[in-house]
């Protein structure tokens, strides 16, 4: 089940819990094992993503072992707070920036799956970006 819509999807924001570090090491670690063994290197479209970066004091990854996880994979980073906003729809513009990169500068639809681990804030983040966007451009929700 879980195989066939990964397959199936675009790209793929990863998220993880600034201030829980298994988030990133096993929950994230899962989700981008999962995701290179059902798509190619090529096809393989996925942005790393740090949330809760508002809650300064309990961070148990610094922004430098966040990098250094995603340039091992080949994959870029960014650091989000769904609770202040802060990059949220910067996040959703990277994907389309390196969609549109990938393919010619051509734009066309392509679809995103929020994943990671539990309690990260993917549904946070993705309520935040639709709020963002004008109901009309977002369909299915
Ligand atoms: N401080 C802070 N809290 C956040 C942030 N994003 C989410 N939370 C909190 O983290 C908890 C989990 O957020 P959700 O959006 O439900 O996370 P989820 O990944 O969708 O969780 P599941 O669907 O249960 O796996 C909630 O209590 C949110 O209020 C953030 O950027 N900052
Ligand atoms: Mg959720």
């Amino acid at each position: 089940m879980r195989a066939s819509w990964i397959s199936k999807a675009d790209w793929f924001i990863i998220v993880f819990d600034l201030t829980n570090k298994k988030t990133l090491t096993e929950d994230a670690a899962e989700w981008f094992t999962e995701i290179s063994s059902l798509k190619s290197r090529e096809e393989r479209n996925v942005l790393l993503v740090g949330n809760k970066g508002d809650l300064n004091i309990d961070i148990e990854v610094t922004g430098l072992e966040a990098l250094e996880w995603a340039e091992e994979r080949g994959i870029e980073y960014l650091e989000v707070s769904a609770k202040s906003y802060d990059s949220v729809v910067k996040a959703f513009n990277k994907v389309l920036k390196m969609d549109c990169a990938k393919n010619n500068e051509k734009v066309q639809e392509f679809s995103i799956v929020v994943c990671g681990g539990g309690e990260t804030g993917k549904s946070a983040i993705s309520v935040q970006f639709y709020r963002g966007v004008s109901i009309s451009t977002v369909s299915n929700i």
